[in-house]
């Protein structure tokens, strides 16, 4: 696990989020992980996996899966900063939407504007509550030129009546270390690449249980690769089961099941349900 030399508190930036729709954390990874996930990542970043339309962007590379590919990322997906303003904003047994890494090259143009946390396009007649948390981890400076997430603080409060327009975007600059985490409701869009340089990031988002993931993540990390991560990881990629309840089970049984054939779930521990975490 990467050390976390937050730069302010964990009720800081939610009050951020809350407050804007989104925060900065700088120095969130250190070198080390990043060259690890760099190197983990490089037999993927060969130009063989272009966007392929204007929404991924026909000018940047799009890996998804990442933790069937880059095990170094499953410290992104458990850092403490963004699991700790998950729990604070998502019911228990949320889980991992998506994890991909989104290297924009120059001459890429803007994506259009979007919120993440309603993929499936649930009908929306007024303002609502994120139904999802969204982490974008930068691996290349963030700049005024080299296609910067671009986001429109306060719209995570609008309702679908209001239509965004270019000039209230924000550039989000951020040095390479940080992380941007924001509401998943809140409109954003990657920027366009007007330089030469090539602009690494990862994004890590993760959405109420009851959302459909953007990634089929029980699909996409199967059990043997599963099997790998710690329960937290496994339990947000689906290797769960929603508590009190009876929503998350493989022929009725616990899918973690699939990984350890001996697991016993709570009601076999004899436990309560949990706040948060863990695989249930
Ligand atoms: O790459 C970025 O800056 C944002 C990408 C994004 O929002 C997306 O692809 O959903």
């Amino acid at each position: 696990m990467s050390a976390t030399p937050l730069n302010a508190d964990l009720a800081t930036h939610r009050q951020r989020i809350l407050d804007q729709g989104y925060t900065v954390c700088a120095g969130a990874m250190d070198d080390g992980l990043m060259s690890r996930i760099r190197t983990e990542l490089a037999p993927w970043l060969d130009g063989r996996n272009w966007g392929r339309n204007n929404f991924e962007g026909e000018r940047s590379e799009r890996v998804y899966a990442l933790l069937a590919k880059s095990p170094a990322c499953a410290e992104l997906v458990e850092h403490p900063l963004a699991l700790g303003l998950a729990n604070s904003f998502l019911c228990p047994d949320y889980l991992l939407s998506a994890a991909l890494a989104i290297n924009v090259h120059g001459g890429e143009t803007p994506q259009n504007f979007h919120v993440d946390d309603n993929p499936a396009g649930a009908p929306q007649t007024a303002a609502r509550e994120m139904w999802g948390l969204s982490t974008i981890w930068v691996f290349d400076e963030f700049t005024e030129t080299n296609g910067a997430t671009e986001v429109i603080p306060g719209s995570h409060r609008w309702g679908p009546e209001r239509q965004p327009k270019d000039h209230e975007a924000v550039k989000v600059s951020a040095e390479a270390g940080s992380a941007l985490i924001f509401a998943g409701n809140l409109l954003h869009r990657g920027g366009a690449n007007q330089g030469q340089s090539i602009r690494l990031a990862i994004t890590i988002q993760y959405c109420q249980p009851w959302l459909r993931t953007i990634e089929n993540m029980p699909l996409a990390v199967p059990p043997e690769l599963a099997a790998r991560y710690s329960a937290r990881v496994q339990g947000l990629l689906g290797y769960s089961v929603v508590a009190p309840g009876f929503t998350g089970y493989v022929d009725g049984m616990h899918p973690k099941r699939l990984i350890d054939r001996a697991y016993k779930g709570r009601i076999e521990r004899g436990e309560a349900a949990h706040e948060h975490g863990g695989a249930g």
